[in-house]
């Protein structure tokens, strides 16, 4: 850089300007290059701290008494990729986290514990191990916990992609819980065995999410018949989407939640993907490769890889994983994509 050019970028720099030449490729990449990391949090670690914030704050008094999951590349920012947010979040018993309600989209995964529910539009979902539970964006909703242990699930929301649009409201409810409006199992009943309402509700608008709960036992079951089936596994072992049932696309309009089985010893291809994606261990054991990080992860760890990084999953045991990523959005946006390095591991 000589004279010339520093006076004209100081000129520049007092009229709001820029000169893009110095930051093309930075802004227009050839390839994606995030600075989010591969990360692995380990459960066992995590719980006992879990465990010391519900001695020193109650869930009344945090709102949300939750340990964000950040992204070791991107600290301070509450971020585990680029888009989304991950936090593990505790409820003891007799606990209610208040009723309120955001334009972030938010699901619940259910990590540890039985006793729990949320209230979502006046029904109350029970809360068990495995179970996915939706807070789609502006639905209020409220947590307690009627039981005798500590309940702790995976919170993720697409904060970070609602930061960057500027679109973000929230509001807290006049009363601490939602009064039931609703019998527990409409929501089911209406939209959860592959049916839909007839008449009256029918015609909702494409991208509604009306289906607020996926049930441990119905995807687990699913993945049990697969895994026995005795058909060779795809690339990614057995691995299904969770479907919104008003239109068939994502649960989210932002978010895919996904869950997919890997069997003992088989080992997916490397392969890359634009959505980065967070993966919560349900059973077994692995080994991920990602980028240059090697990770162990047991049940109930989370561990994240972000997008366009290499990786592959070999399980030790046979693996079970919830996933989730922003591959909606990328998708309605024509960004998705996926590369497979190399097929031999
Ligand atoms: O339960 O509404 O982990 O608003 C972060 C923000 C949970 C929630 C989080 C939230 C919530």
């Amino acid at each position: 850089m000589n004279a010339m050019h520093e006076t004209l970028y100081a000129d520049l720099k007092l009229l709001g300007l820029a000169p893009l030449w110095t930051s093309l490729h930075d802004l227009v990449p050839p390839h994606p290059s995030s600075r989010m990391r591969p990360a692995h949090w380990q459960y066992e670690h995590i719980r006992p701290l879990l465990l010391r914030a519900g001695e020193v704050i109650s869930a009344e008094e945090a709102v949300r008494r939750v340990l964000i999951l950040e992204n070791p590349g991107a600290i301070g920012t509450a971020c585990i990729t680029d888009t989304l947010y991950a936090g593990l979040q505790l409820i003891l018993p007799g606990e209610v986290a208040p009723a309120h309600r955001h334009t972030q989209s938010a699901f619940r995964f259910i990590v540890e514990g039985r006793g729990a529910a949320t209230t979502v539009r006046g029904e109350r979902f029970p809360m068990e191990p495995g179970d996915l539970i939706l807070t789609p964006c502006l639905e209020w909703h409220d947590h307690s916990h009627e039981g005798s242990e500590p309940v702790v699930w995976l919170d993720g929301l697409d904060i970070p992609l609602v930061r960057s649009l500027a679109a973000g409201f929230a509001e807290d409810a006049q009363t601490r819980q939602q009064t039931l409006s609703t019998p527990t199992g409409m929501n089911a009943a209406y939209w959860g065995s592959g049916l839909r309402p007839v008449g009256t509700r029918t015609g909702v608008a494409p991208h509604r999410v009306e289906r607020f709960a996926y049930r441990f036992g119905e995807w687990r079951g699913a993945l049990s018949t697969l895994a026995r089936s005795g058909e060779p596994p795809g690339a990614e072992g057995f691995a299904l989407e969770f479907v919104n049932p008003v239109d068939g696309s994502s649960i989210l309009p932002s978010m895919s939640a996904f869950c997919q089985v890997v069997p003992k010893g088989y080992e997916t291809p490397i392969h890359r993907r634009t959505d980065g994606r967070v993966f919560s261990v349900v059973e077994g054991s692995g080994h991920i490769r990602a980028g240059s990080s090697v990770f162990r992860p047991v049940a109930r760890d989370v561990f994240v890889v972000p997008s366009w990084t290499p990786y592959s999953i070999r399980a030790e045991e046979e693996l079970v994983l919830f996933s989730y990523s922003d591959r909606a959005t990328q998708e309605r946006l024509g960004l998705w994509r996926v590369q497979v390095d190399r097929v031999d591991g």
